[in-house]
């Protein structure tokens, strides 16, 4: 049996992701950080039923001594580092923290896999953020970077020290350069589920308006469970490599929002509010994936189509909000 150590499990990738190596028969182990209310932190891996199938272990990715500890008494075999200040727009308000977290410590987790179990295999979540002022119409792994973010600058590095520690000590470090991939465990901060929560609402006349930024961005957004596979089989290479993980098709906000309204038969011009409070510093305008090298070596593919997952996103929330409607419905009657 395999043994994985997966940073970040409380997220959503995390979440899919042990889902997926459960499935696959491994142990799997997970880093969970202290917070004064841990009663909702298993929420995402209870909602896929995992949550009493993986052990969770306390640490904190800024930690070193917490990563080492950890590191000599499980002894994985593979390493997913997800953990990080993931939200972009979070970045600017608190880059010094989002240095800390997402730069440096992902160095904390190479160091400590350098010095407790250097055989181990390390998935490094790079982003496709890097690529940020695109210097090519669609980004390869051979694109330039031009990191627009505070996020994007730490996430370079973090990518950058995963290499350096691939050619420096032969560790088996893989970094994957995914585009936007969403589900619906993801946080209610970005911008898919921001829009198919506020369309939910609005049907369920729970809300009037959808108030967004940039309706102009364009993103390649795919689906996290597709995703998470493709870390995993990263890792089952001969070769350690860097990979792009995309779908090859870019869809602006305002797209996104049509197709999530037409969903439940409303039109998105109607409901659709702007606030220049949810624009950025500065943007990352487009970003479009050449995910060649992953299909050719990998022989990885997304299952998943955009339009499949933004109904599974809009379908998901309607039923938790009808779900919660029905619980205080009751506290009420009763
Ligand atoms: P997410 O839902 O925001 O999850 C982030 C995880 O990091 C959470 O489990 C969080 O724990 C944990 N974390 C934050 N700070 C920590 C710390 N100091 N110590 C330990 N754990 C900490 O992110 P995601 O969407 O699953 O993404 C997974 C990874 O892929 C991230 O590194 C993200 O930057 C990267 N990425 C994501 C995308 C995407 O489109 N989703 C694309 C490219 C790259 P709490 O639950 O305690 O907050
Ligand atoms: O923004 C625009 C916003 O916050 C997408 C993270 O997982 O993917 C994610 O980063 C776009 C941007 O994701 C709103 O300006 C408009 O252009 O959903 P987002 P992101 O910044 O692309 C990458 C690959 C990661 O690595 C990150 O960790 O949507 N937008 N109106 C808005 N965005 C938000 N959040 N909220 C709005 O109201």
């Amino acid at each position: 049996m395999k043994r994985a150590f997966i940073t970040g499990i409380t997220g959503q990738d995390g979440a899919y992701l042990s889902q997926f190596l459960l499935s696959k028969d491994y142990e799997v182990y997970g880093l969970v950080r202290r917070s004064s209310w841990s009663e909702g932190m298993d929420a995402r891996l209870r909602w896929l039923g995992v949550a009493d199938d993986v052990t969770l272990v306390d640490g904190n990715l800024t930690d070193l001594s917490s990563l080492e500890r950890l590191l000599r008494q499980i002894r994985p075999d593979e390493i997913y580092n997800l953990a990080a200040q993931s939200f972009v727009k979070a970045s600017w308000n608190q880059p010094l923290l989002t240095g800390a977290v997402t730069g440096l410590g992902a160095v904390n987790m190479l160091e400590a896999a350098r010095l407790e179990c250097p055989q181990a295999r390390f998935y490094q979540a790079s982003s496709s953020e890097m690529f940020g002022l695109a210097q090519e119409p669609t980004q390869t792994e051979k694109t330039a970077f031009y990191p627009r973010s505070p996020y994007a600058v730490a996430k370079l590095y973090a990518h950058w020290m995963a290499i350096n520690y691939r050619e420096s000590f032969g560790m088996f470090t893989c970094s994957g350069i995914l585009f936007n991939h969403e589900s619906p465990l993801r946080g209610i901060e970005f911008v898919t589920r921001k829009i198919t929560d506020g369309v939910a609402r609005i049907k369920l006349g729970l809300q009037e308006k959808l108030t967004l930024g940039n309706l102009h961005a364009k993103r390649d957004w795919g689906h996290s469970r597709d995703y998470v596979r493709a870390m995993w089989m990263m890792l089952q290479q001969v070769e350690p490599e860097d990979y792009v993980i995309a779908t090859g098709r870019t869809t602006s906000v305002l797209d996104f929002c049509r197709l999530a309204f037409t969903h439940v038969g409303l039109r998105a011009e109607e409901h659709i509010a702007v606030d220049a409070h949810y624009l950025r510093p500065a943007e990352v305008d487009y970003l479009i994936g050449d995910a060649s090298k992953a299909r050719a070596k990998l022989g990885w593919s997304p299952e998943v189509t955009l339009e499949q997952l933004v109904q599974e996103m809009v379908d998901c929330d309607l039923k938790r909000l009808r779900d919660e409607l029905k619980i205080t419905a009751g506290i009420a009657r009763s």
